[in-house]
């Protein structure tokens, strides 16, 4: 039977086998990140730093668990968490700056507070949306699995972050894979203004452990002996037997959301009930009462400290602040990557494109034994298109893995995955199912070199596209979706050859790629492919038709929609250029043929509003209006989510007005 933990029940600091030494150097963590932000909150009112959010009533937490973590064990923290980033030793000066959006914080000023990491103290800050670090935990946990080093992550949420749905996915995968993951909920009553009986029905977060198979533990998150010494004791034994455990800590948020927000919705009698379970103070009354220190010592304790808070903050003042440079700025966006291409030779073989993908996939599974394949019934089954057929044989079940249906989770363990060191390819079953993983593409792969460095080894396979009598779940090609994001690559080959060197490119691009492959040329397309392994550049379209009249400019299938309409109009003399890659885009061919014809068809299958099609034709405008006989112009599919039964479909599909438009542009 579980005690009952909230602001009546007693703080109990004796029976812990905890020495004295490491009683004191439990106070001495514990006392820091408070005395920090006593001065920050003295700052703030001065208007030194913008925004606080504060951990004051929570720090036990925070620091219990850093200090029973070994110091290269990978921790990610929540915006409440100072006590993460003070156990792990980060010089004070390098904190201050990354508030003060100084070069020496984290993020060159590109983020604020505490949505940092550091690879150097093994830290992964979160990202505003609270929940995806959750899944990044278990991409971090699962290449500690693969290295098989025995080593724990512990990741943090809020009870408010446990409404989101990547918290059940996290958990989820995480259960299924026995994944060494501590899932650390601190309970602090509120989420925002949200009490916790307007957030969830249960009585104990850590009750729906059950519900994951999972072990779980509720602690009193104001003890912090009772915090180390359980989570120590968890840690070794989930070291042994790798497993997630979820802990809830029951806590209080003693201020406001953050400091302007207030607290007037948290009744009076809560707030005097809490402060006398202040964590601090009554761990400093119990080390008294045992004579373990005495109040000298723990007066020289705070004003060393104090001195030290000090004299940090005068040295992060003293640094520049931050220069303004835009190419800086882009130059940070993708992590550098240095591209060799590896020519084709050897024998050729007659494929399919969806032959092309496979073997391209199978070659780099074989060159990088650091790459894992996760998607939905990619294992044994060889997922939906047999694309991974026989590659659970090959490679076996740790690397080939079968997920359940979780997208969001799937994407983020591939973010953790990249930051403990290895490569992921996710597949997508439909591209249409990658909205379910949205938000950690844009918001996490994308954006994290861009704040802190980090790289996103992850590329994302994306079976794509209609005229297959899918239906508007099973059809969509919504490459604008990501083309739109800095950070992202996105890829869209045409045929078997670009297919597979492209995607060899891509898994070797440590940056985050989206691969489209359209699922009507799967198996229509058949080109002859060498059958050894071979890179393509990137941002390189290719010239399919050279012509005088008009440049055409597609990709995809569209790329065979114009050749098929083309060869029933040889009377057109056109230059046909096939893309290849969105991001980054060949606009010198583009341009160059442009300048040549006078006058330019773009056709895309995606409907047309925000399409590429419409971003091309903008720059063509810019960068060619001399040149132009003729308005851009564009064909796309009808502006309706894209219909089942084949008429309706062929009447959607951009293919139908071809014709007629490029015959229309050459009579203009
Ligand atoms: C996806 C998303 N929705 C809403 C918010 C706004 N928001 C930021 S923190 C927060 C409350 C979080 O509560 P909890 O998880 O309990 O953590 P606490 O702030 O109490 O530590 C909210 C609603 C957000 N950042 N991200």
């Amino acid at each position: 039977m579980q005690k009952k933990i909230d602001a009546h029940s007693e703080l109990i600091f004796s029976g812990f086998s905890i020495d004295k030494n490491q009683q004191t150097e439990l106070y001495k963590a514990l006392i820091l990140p408070r005395l920090i932000e006593e001065k920050m909150l003295i700052l703030l009112r001065q208007g030194k730093i913008s925004k606080w959010f504060s951990g004051i009533g929570q720090e036990a937490i925070a620091v219990g668990v850093t200090l029973a973590l070994h110091s290269d064990e990978y921790i990610l923290p929540m915006h409440r968490n100072l006590g993460v980033f003070t156990g792990r030793n980060i010089p004070l000066y390098r904190l201050f700056a990354q508030w003060q959006g100084k070069e020496a914080g984290f993020t060159k000023g590109r983020d604020r507070s505490f949505h940092f990491g550091t690879q150097e103290f093994n830290i992964v800050g979160m990202i505003s949306h609270l929940g995806p670090q959750l899944g990044v935990a278990d991409g971090i946990a699962l290449a500690n699995i693969l290295k098989k080093n025995n080593k724990v992550t512990a990741v943090f949420t809020g009870e408010g972050g446990t409404s989101e749905g990547d918290f059940h996915e996290a958990l989820n995968v995480a259960a299924v894979w026995d994944l060494p993951v501590l899932f650390c909920i601190e309970n602090n009553g509120y989420g925002l203004s949200t009490p916790t009986h307007e957030q969830f029905r249960c009585e104990y977060l850590a009750d729906k452990g059950i519900g994951y198979g999972m072990e779980s533990h509720i602690i009193d998150g104001n003890n912090i002996l009772e915090v180390y010494s359980k989570v120590a004791e968890l840690a070794e034994s989930i070291r042994k037997h790798p497993r997630p455990v979820l802990l809830e800590f029951i806590t209080f948020r003693m201020r406001g959301h953050e400091e302007a927000s207030g607290t007037k919705y948290v009744p009076q009698e809560l707030m005097d009930q809490w402060a006398l379970k202040d964590p601090v103070t009554n761990y400093e009354k119990y080390l008294l009462q045992q004579k373990i220190l005495s109040e000298s010592e723990i007066e020289a304790i705070t004003s060393e400290f104090k001195h030290e808070i000090d004299v940090h903050l005068e040295k992060a003042y003293g640094l520049p602040a931050i220069t303004a440079s835009a190419e800086n700025e882009l130059n940070d966006v993708y992590k550098p990557f240095d591209f060799i291409e590896k020519k084709p030779v050897g024998p050729v073989k007659n494929i399919r494109l969806i032959d092309a993908v496979s073997e391209g996939l199978r070659q780099s599974m074989e060159r990088f034994d650091n790459l894992v394949i996760m998607g939905q019934d990619v294992a044994e089954y060889g997922g939906v298109f047999k694309i991974t057929e026989g590659f659970v044989n090959q490679f076996g079940k740790e690397r080939v893995r079968n997920t359940p249906i979780c997208e969001s989770a799937i994407v983020s363990a591939g973010m953790g995955l990249s930051i403990n060191g290895y490569k992921a390819v996710v597949e997508m079953q439909f591209a249409d199912f990658v909205s379910s993983g949205f938000n950690p593409i844009v918001n996490y792969l994308a954006k994290s070199h861009y704040r802190w460095a980090q790289h996103a080894d992850v590329v994302v396979r994306m079976p794509c596209g209609a005229g297959v009598g899918a239906g508007p779940f099973h059809s969509q090609t919504n490459e604008a979706w990501f083309t739109h994001t800095p950070g992202l690559k996105v890829v869209y080959p045409a045929f078997p050859y670009d297919a597979k060197g492209l995607l060899a490119t891509a898994i070797e691009d440590p940056n985050p790629v989206l691969f489209f492959e359209h699922k009507a040329l799967y198996r229509s397309i058949y080109q002859d492919v060498p059958e050894d392994y071979y890179t393509l550049p990137f941002g390189k379209a290719s010239r399919l038709k050279e012509g005088n009249q008009l440049t055409l400019v597609t990709y995809g299938a569209g790329v065979h929609w114009a050749l098929e309409v083309l060869g029933a109009h040889s009377e057109i003399s056109t230059d046909l250029i096939d893309l290849r890659t969105l991001q980054p885009l060949d606009t010198t061919t583009v341009f160059e043929s442009v300048k040549k014809t006078g006058k330019v068809l773009i056709l895309q299958e995606d409907s047309l509003f925000g399409g590429v099609a419409s971003d091309l034709s903008a720059l063509i405008t810019e960068n060619c209006f001399e040149y132009l006989d003729a308005p851009v112009k564009r064909v796309a599919s009808l502006e309706t989510p894209i219909p089942f039964s084949t008429v309706l479909e062929q009447q959607y599909l951009a293919k139908s007005r071809l014709a007629a438009a490029l015959q229309e542009l050459v009579r203009y």
